[in-house]
């Protein structure tokens, strides 16, 4: 399949993904890129920027819990202030608007909105009204996720994700939301990244709440995505004009030689990334390939759920980092075999922008009712500082525009991507890495919460302008 791809882009102009030296961001003229129609803009996330975790009623999440392990997060950061974006906020949708970004993607904090009885919490909720009012005003494009991770502490003292009824209070707050800010969200996600949910707070135990067993995974994995299905219906109900979808995390695997053995790792690496979600979500069912990696740690599943599972979607969100080279580990699964002498960032994550692409085109093979697509993230971290006032992040800006040359070569390829946001609009709470790991186009000073514009945000505002007037 990657073949056959592979061979269209054999004929594409080498512009693509060289990129003009003159000036190291623009698209080339010929790109898609340059439709006015593709919503270009930028992602955050609750916890990661908001702050103010103890302020007007906001009850605990799993990552206040979490964070305050010692040894759980770098430096022992938390998201106790992290951007004070919840006092900031006029001052960073103004920063958004200036930029010419025409669209922001932004999580809401279930433990800010709701009680542990399930009832509202007003002054919560009229933050984000605020929010999204002001948004709105500015004539931005509004992503709204209801699930960025920060589940209430108090369904986690339940069971979390491995309780089914989990599921339907996500539910109940998904009808909250939707009642109360319908008009002033364009399109709603309904979780972020269910795998780094399941798999990095339920498998491995590198995410909150910390859990390490496969089977756990796999079940937190289906009520996550019992509680998307459930919630996608309240929403088309109570905002019919919005667009619904969910956002998920996908993964290159590459194998590290062409033995058979590694091609089914890289394979495996893949349905372990990418078919444990997009399976249920489009097909309806689990890939079995899961279980020859992690055998019998099938989930428990009722009757209907799948069919729950596999409401209809109007988007689907795809976020995109990196590439992982695997190898088979000799049993039945994979192991990384990091490659010498690539380009990596500040996470040690290797810049693959094919990977993406080739995903893209993939999924169009293999999805026959594969929905619009919106690059939800796509970025990278680098150790910037302020120099003089400025940020010249080189790295980040022939990064952005590698990958936008290949979201061009996936449109190219026939892929419908309608947009693309930049991950992230500010430096913020990179979970267990922390303040150390910087992805923002704009970069925080912690200790005095001024926001910097970088070289890349200048750059982005250059393009939307001349795209403008090119309009
Ligand atoms: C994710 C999350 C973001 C991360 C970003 C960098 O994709 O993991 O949505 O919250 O900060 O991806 O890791």
């Amino acid at each position: 399949m990657a073949n056959d791809a592979s061979a269209v882009f054999d004929t594409l102009s080498p512009a693509v993904s060289k990129g003009s030296l003159a000036d190291p961001f623009t698209p080339p003229a010929d790109s898609s890129l340059w439709r006015k129609n593709f919503l270009l803009g930028a992602a955050t996330a609750s916890y990661q920027i908001e702050g103010a975790v103890n302020e007007d009623g906001r009850l605990p999440s799993i990552w206040d819990t979490f964070s305050a392990i010692p040894g759980k997060v770098l430096a022992g950061d938390t998201g106790a202030v992290a951007c004070d974006h919840y006092h900031r906020w006029e001052a960073d949708v103004e920063m958004l608007a200036s930029l010419g970004l025409e669209g922001y993607r932004l999580s809401i904090a279930w433990p800010r909105v709701m009680d542990a009885a399930g009832a509202p919490n007003r002054k919560g909720i009229d933050f984000y009204k605020r929010l999204l009012n002001r948004l709105k005003e500015k004539g931005i494009t509004t992503f709204v996720t209801l699930y960025h991770w920060d589940l209430p502490q108090h369904l986690e003292d339940r069971g979390g994700w491995l309780n089914r009824d989990t599921a339907y209070r996500f539910a109940d707050y998904a009808d909250l939301m939707s009642c109360e800010l319908a008009g002033t969200v364009d399109a709603w996600a309904t979780l972020n990244e269910p795998w780094c949910s399941a798999y990095l707070g339920y498998g491995n135990g590198h995410h909150a709440p910390g859990l390490a067993n496969d089977r756990f995974a796999t079940q937190a994995m289906h009520h996550l995505l019992l509680a998307h299905g459930l919630a996608v219906p309240v929403l088309r109900a109570n905002d019919p004009a919005s667009q619904k979808g969910i956002v998920a995390n996908i993964g290159r695997g590459t194998a590290n030689s062409d033995s058979a053995a590694d091609q089914r790792a890289a394979h495996l690496f893949e349905v372990q990334h990418n078919a444990w979600i997009l399976d249920p979500l489009l097909k309806g069912s689990y890939p079995q390939d899961l279980f020859e990696l992690w055998p019998g740690t099938e989930p428990l599943v009722l009757d209907g759920d799948m069919e729950t599972i596999s409401a209809p979607l109007d988007f689907l969100g795809i976020n995109y980092y990196f590439r992982t080279n695997v190898a088979s580990d000799g049993a039945h699964g994979f192991r990384d075999v990091p490659l010498e002498g690539v380009e990596r960032t500040q996470m040690g994550w290797e810049v693959y922008p094919d990977g993406l692409r080739d995903l893209l085109t993939g999924f169009k093979e293999t999805y026959h009712n594969l929905p619009p697509i919106y690059i939800t993230e796509n970025g990278m971290a680098s150790d910037d500082e302020v120099t003089d006032g400025r940020v010249e992040d080189t790295q980040r800006i022939s990064f952005l525009r590698r990958h936008l040359a290949a979201v061009d070569q996936a449109i190219k390829a026939g892929v419908d991507i309608r947009g693309y946001f930049l991950w992230s609009l500010m430096d913020n709470f990179e979970w267990a890495f922390g303040y150390e790991r910087r992805f923002g186009v704009v970069h925080v000073d912690y200790s005095t919460q001024k926001r910097t514009i970088k070289r890349s945000a200048e750059l982005v505002e250059k393009f939307l302008q001349e795209r403008k007037a090119k309009a």
